[in-house]
């Protein structure tokens, strides 16, 4: 119960950070958006990353509020970096939890955090994984379907650890799927892990997906997604999750 009422003081004194981790062209590495990362930075215990915090949000149903600070944040930062002169075409990508999505009123808060900042179209992205999207698809379809028409693009996270029907996967509004780490950290030396990326890169590019491989920590998985056919990718090789004004940064010096 500590935590919780922690967790309530820590949002309404703005001790919550919103890091971002380039997604990037694998061809040249250019950044062409970034996924945003919660941190809380505790003025005790230094800096928090979600795995410790975010499964008793979830639990609390705090995710709710806090989900919509970040989903606003995203929003703002968005716009202040196309003020800034942003290259057009970048996003922003938003993890939205299980709670969140079935339960807030993620419709709401997303259109409200546009209506107030107004970043351009299509700049914000909202990331669900396999598994909520999957399990209960008619209803998601509804949700997915507002998202869209708000004009979010639609990334489903951690593919290929569920299951997925090609019939959903065809008629949901989907964008982009994000391969998981777990079959990126080892392409290059497990063969059915390369299988496994070349079938989930065949399927997506069929579908008119993009591909977003995660977990790239070498030029040899770069280089071996690359052959696959995938066109992005997230990863310490390009950088770790970093605090706004370096990611703008990063921005620069591609352009
Ligand atoms: O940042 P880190 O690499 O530690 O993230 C761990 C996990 O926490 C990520 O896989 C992501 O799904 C989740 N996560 C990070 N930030 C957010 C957020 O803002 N909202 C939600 N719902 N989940 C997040
Ligand atoms: O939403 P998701 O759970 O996929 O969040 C991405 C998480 O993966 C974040 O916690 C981020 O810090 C972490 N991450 C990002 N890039 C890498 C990487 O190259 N290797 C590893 N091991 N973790 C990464
Ligand atoms: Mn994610
Ligand atoms: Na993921």
């Amino acid at each position: 119960l500590q935590i919780e009422t922690e967790l309530r003081q820590a949002l309404d004194n703005g001790e919550f950070e919103v890091h971002y981790q380039p997604i990037v062209l694998l061809r040249s590495g250019q950044t062409k958006g970034f996924e945003a990362l919660i941190r809380w930075r505790h003025p005790l215990r230094g800096l928090l990353s979600p795995a410790e915090f975010l499964p008793i949000a979830e639990e609390t149903g705090l995710i709710v509020p806090i989900g919509r600070w970040i989903v606003d944040e995203c929003c703002r930062q968005l716009a202040a970096w196309y003020a800034a002169g942003a290259p057009s075409g970048l996003s922003v990508a938003v993890n939205i939890s299980n709670r969140q999505f079935w339960g807030g009123n993620v419709i709401d808060d997303i259109a409200e955090a546009l209506d107030r900042h107004r970043p351009p179209g299509g700049s914000l992205a909202v990331e669900i994984t396999e598994g909520v999207v999957m399990e209960n698809v008619a209803p998601a379809r509804d949700i997915l379907n507002m998202l869209h028409e708000l004009g979010c693009q639609l990334h489903v996270d951690d593919f290929g650890t569920g299951y997925s029907s090609l019939e959903a996967l065809h008629r949901l509004p989907i964008d982009a799927l994000k391969i998981d780490r777990s079959f990126v950290w080892q392409i290059n030396t497990d063969r059915r892990s390369g299988e496994l990326v070349r079938t989930i890169v065949l399927m997506g590019r069929n579908l008119g997906l993009d591909l977003i491989a995660e977990g790239i920590e070498t030029e040899q998985q770069r280089a071996h997604l690359l052959r696959l056919g995938c066109g992005y990718g997230q990863g310490f090789l390009f950088s770790k999750p970093v605090v706004a004004d370096v990611a703008y940064t990063l921005l620069r010096e591609d352009a």
